[in-house]
């Protein structure tokens, strides 16, 4: 076998280190991405309710604000100093009311705060419109003092021309930012009326044009002209510090793990490199018995590892290694060559035409050395003694097109195909129509729920009939009992395998078994 063969597939240890960096990065930055993606989302929708939550609050003060001028709009019959009261008790329990204003064709008449009065609506609240039902300004208390900031509403009177109640709302945004700032990250609050705003920073009147860049969210009060802008940030700096420090975490972890994979497989395919150098593996035989004559017509060659410390190692674990780790086919080479070792014993003994079963895994069908591989094989085998049969799982004949190529090539070169634990995998039948297959072997599984000679399994029953109705001859794997055996001949299952007749033994037993003599009377003397 090529020397580079090993080094292709050897990770160094620094190899696995930076990989195990790369995927550590990649894993970080995957779960940053997600974890700022997911606060990202909770803080947007947490603006979403105190945005929709603080206009809703103003919107019913303004509203029940509107409504109240509506009550006092019989005060404009009565004279000034009869409807005060009337006026100001409604200015006193009304919250956040400072002052009502009773305004006759654009002259503000009546106060709740002053009593009688004469002076122009322009004067009282510049930049306020007297002929549009509402309006808002927002304006400095007094016009001398800048320090205090009140809110300036205008309510026509139904039907008048410029006659209608002015109200003056002394607005105090802190309570929303207190209530709100530590569970939202809101840096302020703006209240915007026309080109004017008013802050929860201080109570001054700024510029809409001072106010920062970029609020989170902007709010309509609806039905009054009124917004809300919302400032501050959607990712703040904790948040990020939060999510850095989990992808870190998260990306030392995977990293490492990764790392330790790598190892432990590089460690067991290091292992099989040197149990091939080593010469750690042996070949099993398991014998097919002809379910009408009960001579053993063939064997199966299942590979065996017997590792100098670890003993044992299950075919299903190496083999399952040896795939993830593209070593299937060194491994596959190493069995055709201890084949070619086994084989001109076994010619001694075993008759022309026995049938030579060999696994085959799927990935070592489509890969580019396939054919090669199998010629070489065919070469190292003696000429017109054996019939060689390939077992391929279900699995290795999902890429069909390569598969029906590949397949009419090994029968062009005279092999035999069969398809290993049929049943199992998830393709089933179809594949019997449209592949040439020449031996079918039922799963244990199958025949496992063969017990009594009372039960009956349809789809085995299919499975048969079926087989039988494409001329494919079938086999039954891991048979153990009397019962299973007999149920099986009775049903025209060709070949039949397992514990019952013989374990899967290394090649000197299995001469021996087979040149012992055998007698199977309790399934014979039926048939
Ligand atoms: O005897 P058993 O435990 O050997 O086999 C377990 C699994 O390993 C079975 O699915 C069998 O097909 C698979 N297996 C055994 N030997 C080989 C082999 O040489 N090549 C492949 N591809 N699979 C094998
Ligand atoms: O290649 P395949 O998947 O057919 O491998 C056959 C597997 O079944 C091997 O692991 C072999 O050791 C095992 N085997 C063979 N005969 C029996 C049997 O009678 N019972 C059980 N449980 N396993 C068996
Ligand atoms: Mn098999």
């Amino acid at each position: 076998m090529p020397r580079t063969l090993f080094s292709d597939n050897y990770l160094s240890t620094k190899q696995i280190t930076s990989l195990g960096i790369v995927i550590g990065l990649i894993a970080a930055l995957f779960f940053g991405g997600i974890f700022s993606f997911i606060q990202y989302n909770k803080r947007d929708s947490g603006y979403n309710v105190l945005a929709q939550n603080m206009s809703s609050y103003l919107q019913t003060f303004f509203s029940h604000l509107q409504n109240t001028t509506y009550d006092l709009q019989p005060l404009f019959h009565a004279n000034c100093r009869n409807g005060n009261w009337e006026l100001t008790s409604r200015a006193a329990f009304q919250i956040n009311i400072r002052t009502f204003i009773l305004v006759r064709d654009s002259i503000a008449f009546c106060s709740s705060a002053t009593g009688n009065m004469l002076m122009p609506l322009k004067e009282l609240a510049p930049g306020l419109n007297d002929s549009k039902d509402v309006d808002f300004v927002i304006m400095p208390e007094t016009l001398k003092m800048h320090n205090n900031s009140i809110i300036g509403a205008w309510f026509r009177s139904p039907g008048a021309e410029n006659s209608g109640i002015y109200a003056t709302i002394s607005i105090n945004l802190t309570p929303y930012l207190l209530f709100s700032a530590n569970q939202q990250n809101i840096s302020s609050v703006a209240l915007v009326i026309g080109d004017k705003a008013l802050t929860s920073n201080n109570n001054h009147i700024v510029n809409t044009d001072q106010l920062p860049d970029d609020p989170v969210r902007i709010a309509q009060v609806p039905g009054y002209p009124v917004k809300l802008y919302i400032f501050g940030s959607l990712l703040p700096a904790e948040d990020l510090q939060l999510s850095a420090l989990a992808s870190v975490i998260f990306g030392v972890l995977v990293g490492s793990f990764g790392a330790y994979i790598l190892t432990v497989h590089r460690r067991l395919e290091h292992k099989i490199l040197v149990g091939i150098k080593q010469n750690q593996f042996y070949l099993a035989y398991q014998p097919a018995m002809n379910s009408t004559t009960l001579n053993a017509d063939g064997f199966e060659v299942l590979m065996r590892w017997k590792h100098p410390t670890a003993g044992l190692i299950p075919p299903d674990v190496f083999i399952n290694a040896a795939e993830a780790q593209q070593l299937i086919v060194p491994l596959t080479r190493h069995l055709f060559s201890l084949v070619a070792q086994d084989i001109h014993k076994l010619k001694t003994i075993l008759p022309v035409g026995t049938k030579l079963a060999l696994n085959l895994s799927p990935s070592h069908l489509y890969s580019s050395s396939f054919k090669a591989d199998i010629l070489t094989l065919a070469a190292a085998l003696p000429q017109n003694h054996f019939q060689i049969v390939f077992e391929i799982t279900e699995r290795g004949m999902l890429q069909e097109k390569e598969a029906t190529d590949i397949f009419s090539w090994l029968h062009q070169q005279g092999f035999f195909i069969s398809v290993d634990d049929f049943g199992t995998g998830n393709s089933a039948l179809i594949y019997l129509e449209r592949f040439t297959i020449d031996y079918l072997k039922i799963d244990k599984g199958f025949i496992n729920s063969i017990c009594v000679a009372t039960a009956t399994s349809p789809v085995l029953d299919a499975i048969l009939t079926i087989a039988h109705r494409l001329d494919i001859k079938t086999v039954a794997e891991g048979v153990e009992t009397t019962e299973q055996a007999r149920w099986l001949i009775d049903h025209g299952v060709n070949y039949l395998q397992g514990y019952y007749f013989c374990h899967p033994l290394p090649l000197e037993q299995f001469i021996q078994w087979y040149q012992a003599p055998r007698h199977y009377s309790d399934l014979l003397n039926k048939v």
